[in-house]
């Protein structure tokens, strides 16, 4: 039997983190938690890059500019969504989350879902420091496993030639298929 598990390794890791500016009493907990995690798992601070949208629903598009700039290993999205504060809440919640989605599948990127999606404000608070964890510091724990089992995976199965990628190999196989 064969098991593959993630471990929270950080050394060498590239992360991209992109943090809603939209609630920033909230999203600036939420980074501070992010870069605590990562940082104490050995990520190299010239290693992050941190860029700012102004609000959840631009995270999907920044993600997927990141991603196919290939220079990051994970992708890591901090945003707060608070219903009480817009009758779109719906909308900008099951967007942000499929296109978040959507962007990791089509570019074999562990990309994280570190946003808030709470009725009030106060559980917001709540879950980026102040009684119930830091869903950054969670999402960024995540990111760091994930990458490590993605990592994993591509070395036990996949054959790469020098440069390429996950993507640049299945299309290489399915030229092969083709032929
Ligand atoms: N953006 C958030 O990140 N959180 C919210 O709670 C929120 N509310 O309440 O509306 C919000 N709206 C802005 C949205 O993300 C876009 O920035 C805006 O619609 C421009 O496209």
């Amino acid at each position: 039997m064969r098991i593959i598990s993630g471990q929270l390794q950080g050394e060498w890791t590239h992360v991209g983190i992109i943090v809603a500016r939209f609630n920033e009493t909230i999203t600036k907990n939420l980074l501070e938690g992010a870069l605590d995690c990562l940082l104490r798992h050995g990520v190299e601070e010239e290693h992050i890059t941190t860029v700012w949208v102004p609000g959840a629903f631009e995270i999907p598009l920044a993600a997927k500019t990141l991603a196919i700039s290939n220079q990051f290993d994970v992708i890591i999205c901090l945003g707060a969504i608070i219903r009480g504060q817009t009758p779109h809440f719906e909308y900008v919640a099951a967007q942000t989350a499929a296109g978040v989605s959507a962007v990791s599948l089509e570019s074999y990127t562990p990309i994280i879902f570190g946003v808030l999606t709470t009725d009030t404000i106060e559980q917001a608070m709540e879950r980026s420091g102040c009684k119930s964890g830091n869903k950054g510091f969670e999402a960024a724990m995540a990111a760091l496993e994930m990458n490590d089992v993605i990592t994993k995976i591509g070395d036990e199965f996949y054959e790469f030639e020098e440069g390429t990628d996950l993507e640049a190999n299945q299309e290489t196989e399915e030229d092969d298929s083709n032929q």
